[in-house]
């Protein structure tokens, strides 16, 4: 950077005329010194900035929606309240996951703000929250990005503030442990820095952003999925949508425009795996954004790479009406996956630049309604199938030990520094596992403790524990194979515990 910071020209008056003093290495001449001085600025000193400067609330949006550009030609002090919510809603037709999102939407609501802004973010975490989240801002310079200032525990929140000195189109994410798993279950979005001269005025702006989803069951069975952690680390997803469900940009949820207007798209990919391969079929993108810098760097361009965890900005005219489909040209996310959209562009045809008849379905397959409900019945039978065999007595006695060497890793990874590699425990402070009394009780009450942690005295075999246990981040298929594992070891015999018990628990309130 090498313009006057906006804070410096507030706040040099105040330091020549002794209000405020910065240590060694101010400068007084008040041309661009970058950097007031080692001792830099201090939180009264940026209150003095924030107070100084216009107050406005941003305004947020849900995909495919852009708030509007920004017109004023100084920074504000800019309020964005952003809230975590984790809620349950179809991540295809028939089929439910649980979302964790920012602002109850996949991806996350889309802020707008502009170069030299003095960002003050509120964080809040829906008390119905099981999990504390936080929010790591690629526009933001420091640190984490924001991540740990805004740890946020359910039915809390956090402030916390940033300068947004680059201008771009950035991702945010939730960056609490374990990230990768916060990610793949929806918490990302976009937030668009504005240079000071604006972006080119376009006649459309949209959002779109690409994420994947790793879920129990294959793609279209139906019911709530939950997250499948082994997918995740093959990177093989059963989802691959684009703004946050199969279908959302589809048909009457379709991105419109007319012929003759200019288009601009903010591509994000939330990832946490993929790099997308953006592609509009039948338009070409006049101008592209590489990686959503600010250089319009590329003219009359087919596909554009959107990297996991970043973005690309394009804009093209359209010339000819009809449907054009958004996919990610690796094909088979789009056509079995479900990262499809579609834009609908209004307007008279121009026998020219295209001879026109326009088969709405030729692009379609799977996407169509025969497609998906015939994919909806072969599911059915592949979850019958599984019926079938877990119905074996002998399928079922191995499907039993794969479940305790499952439940041994997952022992050896989060519970053993606590409670010991034999669950022997540690006298007075971590109680046993190995022949637990408490494991005996009610089965509910022993999920519950893994599943929202422990506080206060507890009595173990006699003995009395008085200390916490936190919440472990685990999906419930590994709280049941955990569960199953230690109250089948060292002495303990029990009935394995299933995902559907885990659920049942985590669903109380
Ligand atoms: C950070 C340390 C820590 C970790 C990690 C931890 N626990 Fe605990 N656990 C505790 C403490 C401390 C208590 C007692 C809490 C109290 O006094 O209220 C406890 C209590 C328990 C109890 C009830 C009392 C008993 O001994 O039967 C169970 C069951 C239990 N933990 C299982 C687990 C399992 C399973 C895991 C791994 C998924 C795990 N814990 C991970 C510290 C931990
Ligand atoms: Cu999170």
């Amino acid at each position: 950077m090498t313009s006057v910071k906006p804070w410096f020209r507030i706040l040099a008056p105040l330091l020549c005329s002794g209000a405020i003093a910065f240590t060694a290495g101010a400068a007084g001449g008040g041309e661009d010194i970058g950097s007031p001085g080692s001792g830099g600025v201090t939180e009264a000193q940026k209150a003095t900035y924030a107070a100084s400067l216009p107050t406005e609330q941003a305004v947020l949006t849900a995909a495919p929606m852009v708030p509007p550009a920004i017109t004023r030609d100084h920074a504000a002090r800019v309020v964005v309240d952003l809230e975590v919510r984790e809620i349950v809603k179809p991540l295809a037709d028939g089929v439910d996951y649980t979302f964790w999102t920012f602002g109850g939407e996949v991806p996350g609501l889309f802020i707008r703000v502009r170069q030299g802004d003095l960002v003050e973010f509120h964080l809040s975490n829906h008390p119905s929250s099981k999990l504390p989240h936080n929010i790591d801002l690629h526009a933001v310079t420091g640190p984490g990005g924001g991540a740990a200032s805004s740890f946020t525990a359910p039915g809390h929140s956090s402030v916390f503030s940033f300068e947004a000195l680059n201008p771009g189109l950035y991702v945010y994410h939730c960056a609490t442990a374990p990230v990768p798993v916060h990610v793949a279950s929806g918490m990302y979005g976009l937030i668009l820095v504005e240079p000071p001269e604006s972006l080119p005025p376009v006649d459309k702006e949209y959002y779109v952003m690409q994420g994947e989803f790793y879920t129990s069951g294959r793609y279209g069975e139906p019911g709530l999925q939950t997250f499948e952690m082994q997918k995740a680390l093959d990177e093989r997803p059963d989802y691959v949508v684009l703004n946050g469900s199969v279908g959302a940009m589809v048909g009457d949820k379709a991105i419109t425009a007319n012929v003759d207007e200019t288009v601009r798209l903010f591509v994000g990919n939330g990832g946490p795996n993929l790099i997308s391969s953006f592609h509009v079929i039948g338009e070409i993108f006049d101008t592209v954004y590489q990686e959503a810098g600010t250089l319009p760097d590329q003219s009359n361009v087919q596909t554009t790479l959107v990297p996991a965890g970043g973005a690309a900005m394009v804009e093209f005219r359209v010339d000819v009406p009809g449907t054009y489909i958004l996919v990610d040209h690796s094909l088979f996310r789009a056509f079995n996956k479900g990262a499809l959209g579609m834009l609908k562009v209004k307007g008279d045809a121009n026998r020219i630049i295209y001879s026109g008849k326009e088969v709405d379905e030729v692009y379609l397959g799977e996407q169509s309604a025969a497609g998906s409900e015939s994919s909806r019945r072969e599911a059915e039978l592949v979850a019958a199938k599984a019926e079938a065999i877990a119905s074996n007595p002998q399928i079922a006695k191995i499907e039993g030990q794969i479940q305790m060497e499952r439940g041994h890793k997952i022992f050896l990874s989060t519970c053993f520094a606590c409670h010991g590699a034999n669950g022997e425990g540690v006298a007075g402070v971590f109680p046993p596992l190995a022949e637990s009394d408490f494991l005996e009780g009610d089965l509910d009450l022993v999920i519950n403790t893994v599943v929202r942690g422990m506080t206060g005295p507890v009595t173990v075999n006699g003995k009395q524990y008085n200390s916490i246990m936190p919440p472990q981040p685990l999906p419930d298929e590994q709280v049941a194979d955990v569960l199953t594992f230690v109250m089948n070891s060292w002495g303990n015999s029990a009935e394995p515990v299933t995902m559907e018990q885990v659920k049942a628990v985590r669903a109380q309130d």
